[in-house]
């Protein structure tokens, strides 16, 4: 509690510290709420700096887009909110201490987080929200923000680091895995396709938040989506990493590591919803090349998410925080039955997906 209060003191606060405590935090990074007097709060974060090697620029991007984000709500007095950077003494965005490097953020109060969804209209709000933040960065050069995790969301790549993960692999993880391990190899060729059509510029570089999963989203009270939140992998990529990653999460009838693989299917009519959501902010700015491939994305982006659990398991846990010894392979098993789940349901997927978005001729 000390250290974090003296980390915090670094920062241009005016308010005495009250209390700090452990924020629900993601799988890679250190979150804090901090209370201060006069019901001011912060969330001060510790940035995994073996994974986000390219700190100066990661929070860069967060910086930028925070900002135009904030200013673009603010113009047309949006209900929306965006949680801006506090400088620090030294007038920087980010300090180094206690081997850490740390941000702090303003708190949005009054809102809370959602696990797993609940109903459709959480789905609607999280669909209209994650695309509200397509749209209002659409003018945004793409230039500005950088590519901090080159490959994040290609295939190719993520393939390449699962059949070296595979070499080195011990012989009882590969067995455990052996299922799965196959599934990846049979999909292959139709899990490149997305990448293949990006690296053919079929697709606009747009501005995509890159984990746009359930958690990464503020609600209010009353179940309205409010705010955007980790904004550490914003960087340039196509509109299908964010739709498909979103779908993902939360759209599954179970989260991504539930051990109950039956119930881990697509929930069709959170599908329905979360594409009315996402339509109703960006169907007039998508390409009818973009939206004709929302539908692969789904697939795909489970697909990627399954193979890197999947590659961190045969790599003895090295990149994601676990709970327990197989929690990287139950978190791919989970991925693996709900990309089961979207193949069998893909008709009904790419039915329910052009007519949210108003397309007609379908290839
Ligand atoms: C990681 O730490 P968190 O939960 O924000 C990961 C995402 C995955 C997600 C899976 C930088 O995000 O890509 O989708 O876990 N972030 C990074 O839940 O690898
Ligand atoms: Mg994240």
């Amino acid at each position: 509690m000390e250290t974090l209060k003296n980390i915090c003191h670094q920062f241009q606060i005016e308010k005495t510290i009250l209390n700090i405590e452990v924020l629900a935090s993601g799988h890679i990074n250190d979150s804090y709420l901090v209370s201060c007097s006069n019901d001011v709060n912060y969330v001060l974060q510790k940035i995994n700096s073996q994974i986000f090697t390219n700190l100066n620029n990661i929070i860069l991007n967060k910086v930028i887009v925070s900002s135009h984000l904030k200013k673009a709500y603010l113009e047309i007095g949006s209900k929306y909110q965006i949680a801006g950077f506090i400088k620090s003494k030294k007038d920087t965005f980010f300090i180094e201490a206690y081997k850490g490097c740390w941000t702090l953020m303003e708190y949005i109060s009054n809102s809370k987080t959602i696990e797993r969804a609940k109903n459709e209209k959480q789905v609607y709000e999280a669909g209209k929200l994650f695309g509200n933040f397509i749209s209002k960065t659409s003018n945004l050069e793409t230039e500005q923000i950088i590519e901090t995790l080159p490959k994040f969301h290609s295939v190719p790549f993520r393939f390449f680091q699962f059949e070296k993960a595979l070499n080195y692999a011990s012989t009882s993880r590969k067995k455990e895995a052996q299922e799965l391990i196959d599934l990846v190899f049979d999909l292959k060729s139709e899990m490149f396709q997305l990448s293949e059509l990006k690296e053919k510029n079929t697709f606009p570089i747009r501005v995509t938040h890159n984990d746009a999963k359930l958690s990464n989203i503020l609600f209010d009270q009353d179940d309205n989506g409010l705010a955007v939140i980790d904004l550490d992998t914003v960087m340039p990529g196509i509109v299908h990493f964010d739709f498909g990653d979103s779908i993902r999460s939360i759209c599954s009838n179970t989260v991504e590591d539930s051990e109950n693989l039956e119930q881990t299917t697509i929930n069709l009519n959170y599908f329905e919803a979360y594409c009315k959501g996402f339509a109703s902010e960006t169907s007039n700015l998508l390409t009818t090349k973009e939206i004709d491939f929302l539908p692969l994305s789904v697939k795909t982006l489970i697909y990627i998410m399954g193979l890197r659990f999947l590659t961190d398991y045969l790599n003895n846990d090295v990149y994601y925080k676990t709970a327990f010894e197989t929690h990287n392979l139950v978190r791919a098993k989970n991925q693996m039955a709900l990309l089961k789940s979207a193949i069998k349901n893909y008709e009904e997927i790419k039915v329910i997906t052009y007519r949210n978005f108003n397309l007609k001729n379908i290839s």
